[in-house]
């Protein structure tokens, strides 16, 4: 079995790993040039043909690609091979206007599953591991990426998918289940339902890898410690293969992007122009080692920072901080800024769990701001007098972290609907787009 730790890839100087950029950039841009009439247009329009592109020096002067394009191509505009050379799709969860579908050959499965093998590795996989993974499989990406990251470090795999809660903890039990893959929400459930049952001591996980949505460090210390185990963050977006696009190691300070695989810029989201590393601003990549689907300068619309600081595992990839939230999904609400994640923050700083709903109206032209707040049982039990007092202190924490008003809701323990994939966080009921 390979060793999926590749430090002659992952620990490679600057000056190798933008030599590896730089061919494989030229490439790939021939390649879509070649192949992919949408794109033709779309750098014939911007001017820029195929021979300028000489080095990542002259990345700025491709056309950015956005979810809309790939709205637009659908379903087949931007395959870049010939269909009999595709072998797979995979899929958004959108539930508006038309999917995104992207495409691999067996060679882009192989390097993706290389990918999430990096990840897995980086958070202390061998193949003596038992990999538990509860993605969801079938068009998301998250279940298929670690399932093959995992085979390909040789662990043994639990392709258990989500849901079934029940059998997901008697497998983790019975099994010995060491590294446990899934979305934080669905970590957090799954840890306060191990600790409810008191069956702590029998679960031998050591280590999870969640990805796939935000989630704060304090969500982080959360499951950690009611799972006793290190919690990994994993990032990646389906049009750019599914997760392991970056991932964390044990410094557990931001995310490494597979460099060999994908250039990541980051931009301002008004003007477009790049900003320098250390600048907040919209995450850009371009994958230049796919074959069938390879995507340039595709703005993933996720508001986040670079770093090149030397980082204490050795690795030299650049590292990119947690989402702060998005360009495009950030709430606006009475004309104020609002991330999720800052609500988020305030209720664990409060003690409260990570289950809520954010529920956006309008009333005679003015907006409203509800969150719905799970307490804990333990709370429910002995505070029942005290829910008012409860409601406004969290309304004063609120007001002070988002500059706002909100109105709180304490509700039941388990009364918010769980969801087995992606929590759904927020309820904008008045249709701005
Ligand atoms: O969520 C791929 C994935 C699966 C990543 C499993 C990690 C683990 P999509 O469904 O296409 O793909 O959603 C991509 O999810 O643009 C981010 O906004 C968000 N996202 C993904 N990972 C993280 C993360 C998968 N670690 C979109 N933290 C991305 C915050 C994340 N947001």
């Amino acid at each position: 079995m390979e060793n999926y730790y590749q430090p002659e890839i992952e620990c490679a100087s600057r000056e190798q790993i933008r030599a590896w950029q730089d061919e494989r950039l030229v490439k790939t841009v021939h390649h879509v040039y070649e192949n992919v009439p949408y794109y033709r247009n779309l750098m014939d329009k911007q001017g820029v043909a195929p021979e300028d592109i000489r080095s990542v020096d002259d990345l700025h002067k491709l056309p950015f690609l956005t979810k809309e394009d790939l709205r637009e191509a659908y379903p087949y505009g931007l395959l870049a091979v010939p269909l009999s050379d595709a072998v797979r799709i995979q899929s958004t969860s959108g539930t508006t206007g038309r999917r995104v579908v992207a495409f691999y050959t067996q060679h882009d499965l192989d390097l993706w599953e290389d990918c999430c093998a990096r990840a897995i590795m980086a958070a202390g996989g061998t193949k003596e591991d038992v990999v538990h993974v509860c993605y969801g499989y079938g068009l998301f990406t998250g279940g298929p990426g670690l399932n093959g990251g995992s085979h390909k470090v040789g662990c043994l795999t639990l392709p258990m998918s989500s849901g079934n809660t029940e059998r997901q903890i008697q497998f983790m039990c019975d099994l010995g289940s060491t590294i446990l893959c899934c979305t934080p929400s669905y970590a957090a459930y799954l840890a306060e339902n191990i600790c409810e049952r008191g069956l702590q001591d029998q679960i031998k996980l050591k280590a999870g890898i969640f990805g796939a949505e935000a989630w704060s460090e304090e969500m982080r210390q959360d499951i950690q410690n009611k799972l006793n185990i290190k919690a990994y963050d994993i990032y990646g977006l389906t049009e750019i293969s599914g997760p392991g696009v970056s991932f964390e190691c044990s410094a557990q300070t931001g995310m490494h992007v597979n460099e060999d695989h994908f250039i990541a810029e980051i931009i301002d989201p008004v003007t477009g122009q790049v900003l320098p590393d250390g600048e907040k601003g919209e995450l850009v990549f371009t994958s230049i080692t796919k074959e069938a689907f390879p995507l340039l300068r595709y703005r993933t619309r996720d508001i986040c920072v670079l770093t090149r600081e030397k980082c204490s595992c050795g690795r030299t990839h650049v590292k990119m901080s947690k989402p702060m939230g998005r360009s495009d999904d950030m709430l606006i609400v009475k004309g104020v800024n609002v991330f999720p994640s800052q609500i988020e923050t305030v209720l664990l700083n409060k003690g409260y769990p990570a289950n809520y709903q954010i529920i956006v109206s309008r009333e005679n032209n003015s907006d409203q701001l509800d969150v719905q707040v799970e307490m804990t049982s333990e709370m429910f039990s002995d505070s029942l007098g005290q829910i008012g007092s409860r409601e406004r202190e969290l309304v004063d924490a609120m007001k002070a972290m988002l500059g706002i008003y909100a109105k709180v809701h304490l509700v039941a323990p388990k009364s918010i609907t769980r969801s087995e994939g992606k929590a759904v966080r927020v309820i904008d009921k008045r249709k701005l787009y």
